[in-house]
């Protein structure tokens, strides 16, 4: 992230009376968080905002400070004076508004805050950091700037992104500064076990039940580094479960001794899949799914792939065997 282009953001926020904030479709506790936070300074220095997410809260995100604020429609009139895309490199990915090229006009200045790799360049300001564990210590940067110190509100907001995004600082991308910045929010009144609580144990039954139905889906590539996990449009439907439910699967795939890499494979429609990879730190997922039109980070990315599952699951493994045939040979 350049300085320059970042202080050209403050200005124009600081001179923005409307401002529409955007998280991504599905979203994670980094995105809404960074939007709440957003939100709720950006409030308290007298602007109107609208928050608005194309898939809505989730129920397991309804905790975060704030979100009842979420809207799922923006009203086509409105025009604001600058508009915040949060936490995620493709315009496709914020839905709404964003969409609509005719629609542009009314957004004012965009601003996208995102630590991903690979994004594309869609946004007036780009304040892209790929360096950042989460979006939710950009947005607390980016505060800084103005004179509105962080509430109990915001403080929760951003530390349930960076918790979330590094995994409880488990993940590799856990750095000096995303625990210096977590420290900074349980100063400012964070609760860090509530936080704790309300992402980890909130748990419904049907979350344990398709989790147990997942699991049975496992299969490891020969070499035993590979490993997958699947989920049908009609397992979900057995369990009445949701997406959001399925958060995390991928990492019990991962978790296995020896293994490189695990993918989570979610039919969305007839012979369309979402992949989510992740690694175990030696293989950049985030290059594998670039390769098949998505992004992510190196150690968790995804991408949509169309075709039956077997086919699907062999593309993936061949990309894979790849990388790690490159690794071992150190080239
Ligand atoms: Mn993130």
């Amino acid at each position: 992230m350049l300085e320059q282009d970042l202080r050209k953001a403050v200005d124009v926020v600081r001179a923005a009376r409307r401002v529409l904030i955007l998280s991504h479709l599905h979203p994670d506790i980094d995105t809404l968080g960074s939007a709440l936070a957003m939100h709720h300074a950006l409030s308290r220095m007298g602007k109107e905002t609208v928050v608005f997410n194309d898939s809505g809260v989730p129920p397991t995100m309804k905790f975060l400070p704030g979100s009842e604020v979420v809207v799922t429609k923006v009203n086509a009139r409105s025009r604001f004076d600058c508009t915040l895309a949060l936490d995620s490199g493709n315009r496709d990915r914020f839905g709404g508004p964003l969409m609509d090229e005719k629609q542009r006009e009314r957004l004012g200045v965009i601003i996208k805050i995102d630590h991903h790799k690979f994004g594309e360049v869609f946004a007036d300001i780009d304040l892209t950091d790929t360096d950042s564990a989460s979006t939710g210590e950009l947005v607390y940067r980016f505060l800084k700037h103005y004179p509105v110190e962080p509430d109990e509100i915001i403080a929760t907001n951003i530390y349930s992104a960076i918790v979330s995004d590094t995994g409880f600082f488990n993940y590799s991308n856990t750095s000096p500064g995303a625990m210096r910045d977590a420290a900074d929010m349980l100063e400012h009144g964070v609760k860090p076990w509530m936080v704790s609580r309300a992402i980890n144990e909130n748990k419904e039954v049907a979350d344990l039940q398709i989790l147990a139905d997942v699991l049975q889906t496992l299969q490891i590539s020969d070499c035993g580094r590979f490993a997958t996990l699947y989920v049908t449009q009609e397992m979900k439907k057995l369990r009445n479960a949701h997406t959001y439910m399925l958060e995390g699967f991928v990492n019990y795939a991962r978790s296995i001794k020896g293994v490189e890499v695990s993918a989570l494979l979610r039919e969305e429609g007839e012979g369309l899949w979402k992949a989510s990879l992740r690694s175990a730190g030696n293989v950049d997922v985030a290059e594998i799914c670039a390769k098949l039109g998505g992004g992510g980070h190196a150690n968790a990315a995804g991408c949509h792939m169309n075709g039956t599952l077997p086919s699907v699951r062999k593309k993936l493994e061949g990309l894979v065997m790849k990388r790690l045939a490159r690794l071992d040979t150190g080239k």
